[in-house]
């Protein structure tokens, strides 16, 4: 055998076979080396609001700014709101730091103005107050022209609103408020019994720091009216009970204007149910009476009165009305300026002082008015005589201080009088007196607040009275 031949040519590599298992997991290396130190990061943080200034105090129209900053990680957003009720629209909210701008402040701009910081780990606020100055401005004036009426409280007010809130003083031009009888209460002037003395001018100032305002009004008197025709005039139309005042003198009266255009002043009231008051011997009643008596101010009562108008309240004519006629028709009414402008008394004393039985009249009648007769006359007590004449006194007449010759006599003769009709004792206070007086005889001859005849025998109604008023 010989020996072994060179090896042949290597032939292809073949497919490399199926991959092997994944191996198993190897052991925990070594600890590396530690990395160098880094840089600082930024720290996150809460918000924190700053406001300036805390307080501030503009007046009116000027602007007011407030600045808030706000501090913290990431950076907050910067809000205002008003405390109460809502920012202005026209205010110039944030500018930048957080700036509020209250442009043309007013007085409702007032108030506390919150600042709120936010950021995404929560919010900080913080609270202004903005204070508006605000000059005054009235808010209640008293009318340019008042009327007060005399010896009333007069009340007038001033109003203001400003802030500071103002002062409201109440002058007068080179005059001084009544002393001891005015004073002035939160703007109100008030002035105790109102007089003549207090018409004029009056001025109101309210006034504070920054300026004052005036009001000016003139306050008139209406004055107490003096008469049923003023009365009447300056209230209702109606009629009824009103306070007069005369020469000083502050009195009730009941005013008759149920005849259109009249204005009748009940002054007096004859009635035989009561006493003889108007035939009292000394005269009393017609001469002296200085004080009311009786109701004056109802017209249907049945008992004697004397209002002080019998002595204050003067006039032209008077008329004679029945006590239980609710629309006072006169009985009769003078004419022709009977009274002249005097008061009742002053006419009917004008014939002279009979008081203490002095004798008026012998066979006549001292004076006279004329007369019309009207309502129920011809059958009320007094008027028995209305529609005769005799040679004292004719028919259309009331005489003052008549006296027929034997007896009877009367203060206030109605119709004729004398031989003719029935002698001089009817009318209004009659007596039968011979010498006539108001001095009672007695036995029949006897005397009557009114009457057709001052006889016992023949009395007079007690069912209703006479009442006298004067315009
Ligand atoms: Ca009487
Ligand atoms: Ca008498
Ligand atoms: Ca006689
Ligand atoms: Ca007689």
């Amino acid at each position: 055998m010989g020996p072994s031949g060179r090896h042949g040519k290597q032939g292809i590599m073949g497919s490399p076979g199926i991959k092997g298992e994944k191996g198993q997991k190897g052991a925990v290396g070594p600890r590396g080396m530690m990395g160098l130190k880094g840089d600082p990061g930024e720290s996150i943080s809460l918000p924190v609001a700053v406001v300036s200034p805390n307080t501030q105090t503009v007046r009116e129209n000027h602007s007011a700014t407030f600045y808030c900053s706000a501090s913290g990680n990431p950076k907050p957003t910067v809000t205002w709101t008003k405390v109460k009720g809502s920012l202005r629209n026209n205010i110039a909210k944030l500018g930048h730091g957080g700036r509020l701008d209250i442009i043309h402040s007013t007085f409702n701009d007032s108030g506390e103005y919150k600042c709120i910081a936010v950021n995404m780990l929560g919010q900080d606020e913080k609270i202004v107050e903005l204070i508006v100055e605000v000059s005054p401005r009235f808010t209640r004036v008293p009318g340019r022209f008042l009327v007060i009426e005399e010896e009333a409280v007069a009340s007038v007010t001033c109003e203001a609103f400003s802030y500071p809130p103002s002062v409201i003083t109440w002058t007068r031009p080179l005059v001084a408020l009544p002393r001891g009888r005015s004073s002035v209460t939160n703007g109100t002037l008030t002035i105790q019994d109102f007089s003549a003395v207090d018409t004029g001018t009056y001025v109101c100032t309210a006034k504070n720091k920054l300026g004052s305002v005036t009001a000016v009004m003139a306050l008139n008197i209406q004055r107490t009216p003096d008469s049923c025709k003023a009365a009447v005039s300056k209230h209702s139309p109606t009629g009824g009970t009103y306070d007069l005042k005369v020469n000083s003198n502050k009195f009730q009266v009941y005013c008759d204007v149920k005849t259109q255009g009249s204005h009748w002043t009940l002054i007096a009231r004859f009635s035989n149910r009561d006493t003889k008051n108007w035939m009292r011997d000394d005269g009393h009643w017609w001469y002296d009476q200085n004080a009311s008596m009786g109701t004056t101010t109802d017209p249907s009562v049945n008992t004697d009165m004397i209002s002080p108008a019998f002595w204050l309240v003067s006039g032209r004519e008077f008329k004679v009305t029945r006590s239980d006629d609710s629309s006072h028709t006169p009985l009769l009414q003078t004419t022709g300026n009977c009274l002249g402008g005097q008061t009742f008394r002053s006419k009917v004393t004008s014939y002279g002082d009979f008081r203490n039985g002095k004798v008026w009249s012998s066979k006549r009648g001292l004076g006279s008015c004329t007369v019309q007769y009207g309502g129920q006359y011809k059958t009320t007590h007094g008027f028995g005589q209305a529609e005769c004449s005799s040679n004292i006194q004719s028919s259309n007449k009331i005489g003052f201080w008549c006296d027929w010759d034997g007896g009877d006599g009367s203060v206030m003769m109605i119709g004729g009088g004398g031989s003719g009709c029935d002698r001089a004792d009817h009318g209004i206070g009659i007596t039968e007196t011979g010498d006539a007086s108001f001095v009672e005889v007695g036995y029949t001859e006897t005397e009557y607040d009114f009457g057709n005849d001052a006889d016992t025998r023949t009395p007079p109604t007690k069912s209703y009275s006479l009442n006298l008023w004067i315009r």
